[in-house]
């Protein structure tokens, strides 16, 4: 079998067995192991002149890492892809800036990671880009000659064309993702904003199969919901139950009920909005006041981009004025925690919690919701209440689902799942773990990488039929 080439903007984990290791790290790293391959991208390091890959060969899978300078960090990665993109897909333009020398870096470092992967590519390689920060790399291969097959996977929400528009570079971009083979999004309203992009706007047309015609190329285009393990989590959930950190917590909740959320700290994650349907609940429900905490996990992310440094602020805030208004001695309704937790002590957390709040305002997937499901017991589960603009929404029918923009609604469905009778909440968590597993991680890899297989499979056949009618011609 071909090998398999995985770019994303960091590599992960460049050791193995690192307990930082996400889901998508997992599943991708499988994948690596199982046809061999080499996983490139950004080291994480910042250095004082570009250098070639440094390269960690360990078994059959080569880690081919770059640093950036300082000017590509702040131009490519805090500047284009996180201050301009990001907010832009989450439908955040208000918190959106465009900088034109931050997209010529974005471009320039596009084409430097192309020059250095292009050295390590075997000719039967395939090729597979993860997210925002790279939707031109495919564009900048085939500038320097790269006929390899090559697919991407966008982790986040693929906005409708007039939000679209607002950054102003979309057409280059969009033309940019048709030199891929295969475009992949985390839900059908994503591949359908793609879609209206490109018919609506005269550039291209879409056969029923999900081939789209754009700008001279023909490329797959389609919805690959990315999944978890959900049987290895349950396990892990159950396993660390008894950890040190997870047995304090229950001991304070005492009979308490508990309503966990873990994010990173992003204003994408709707965090403000959630901890003020709290406070609507506990202002229209006394009977709640001292039996119901709220934990929200944050661990700080991109804390050097500005608008990172005022969500924290405005949460600091918002927690503690809500815990004025309501907290007792012995109870404090909101406990905010701004750091990171192993990951299996997280499970175990969701497990010991009778609700997962998970309410961002704009999400591709949201692994955290698949998560809070697959760890509880399914004898005895917590409730989901999940963000209707959550891809994870789509694919858990068993959820309470809300619009994060609606506190009361939050607040109501706070409710009805603190107080959620047990045959209720057994069946929604049974309606929720069949799809979990039939859609897990290996589902959705395999998919992607079957689809792309088959793109360079059918792109060869047709190149040999050419070939040989050139030849039959004489040419
Ligand atoms: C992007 C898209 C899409 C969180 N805190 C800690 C910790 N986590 C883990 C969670 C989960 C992961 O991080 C977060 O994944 P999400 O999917 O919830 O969100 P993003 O980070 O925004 O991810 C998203 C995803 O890509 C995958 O395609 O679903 O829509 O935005 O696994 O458990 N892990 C540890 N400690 C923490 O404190 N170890």
């Amino acid at each position: 079998m071909s090998r398999l080439i995985v770019v994303s903007n960091r590599v992960a984990p460049t050791q193995e067995g690192r307990p930082a290791a996400g889901g998508l790290a997992i599943g991708v790293l499988d994948a690596l192991k199982e046809t061999g391959g080499v996983w490139f991208g950004w080291s994480g390091e910042i250095v004082s002149e570009a250098a070639p890959p440094v390269i960690d060969q360990q078994d059959s899978v080569t880690y081919a890492t770059v640093g950036l300078t300082k000017r590509d960090y702040d131009q490519y990665y805090r500047g284009f892809s996180n201050a301009t993109l990001w907010p832009a897909f989450h439908y955040r333009n208000d918190l959106a800036r465009f900088d034109r020398q931050e997209y010529a870096g974005y471009l320039r470092v596009n084409v430097t990671l192309a020059k250095q992967l292009k050295a390590l590519l075997e000719p039967d390689d395939i090729v597979w880009v993860h997210d925002y920060h790279l939707l031109p790399f495919a564009r900048c291969l085939r500038d320097i000659g790269v006929t390899n097959p090559i697919g991407f996977f966008l982790h986040i929400p693929f906005p409708v064309p007039e939000m679209l528009r607002t950054v102003p570079p979309h057409e280059e971009l969009v033309k940019c993702m048709c030199s891929y083979d295969v475009v992949g999004f985390q839900t059908e309203a994503d591949r359908q904003s793609f879609v209206d992009y490109i018919e609506r706007g005269g550039h291209g047309s879409t056969s029923d199969d999900g081939i789209v015609h754009a700008y001279d190329r023909f490329l797959k285009v389609a919805a690959y919901p990315i999944g978890i393990y959900p049987d290895s989590i349950a396990k892990a959930a159950a396993q660390f139950a008894d950890r040190k950190v997870v047995k304090s917590l229950r001991d304070s909740m005492r009979d308490r009920k508990l309503i966990m959320s873990v994010d990173r700290l992003d204003y994408s994650k709707g965090l403000v909005e959630r901890f003020q349907a709290f406070e609507r609940l506990l202002q229209n429900a006394p009977g709640w006041h001292g039996r119901v905490s709220l934990v929200q996990i944050a661990p700080p992310t991109r804390s050097d981009v500005q608008t990172y440094q005022r969500i924290r602020q405005n949460l600091e805030g918002e927690a503690g004025r809500i815990n004025g208004r309501f907290a007792q001695l012995d109870w404090t309704p909101i406990q905010y925690l701004n750091r990171k937790y192993e990951r299996n002590v997280l499970m175990a957390l969701f497990r010991l919690s009778q609700v997962g709040y998970v309410t961002p305002l704009r999400d591709g997937m949201n692994l955290v919701a698949k998560e809070y499901v697959a760890s509880q017991d399914p004898e005895d589960p917590g409730v989901l209440v999940l963000s209707q603009f959550a891809g994870a929404a789509e694919q858990l029918p068993g959820a309470l689902v809300v619009n994060p923009f609606d506190l009361s609604q939050m607040a109501e469905a706070l409710e009805r799942a603190l107080s959620m009778p047990l045959a209720e909440r057994q069946a929604r968590h049974a309606d929720m773990m069949g799809p979990l597993r039939e859609n897990n991680l290996s589902v959705w890899r395999d998919t992607f990488l079957g689809d792309l297989r088959r793109v360079a499979n059918a792109s060869s056949v047709t190149a040999k039929a050419v070939k040989l009618a050139d030849a039959t011609a004489g040419r």
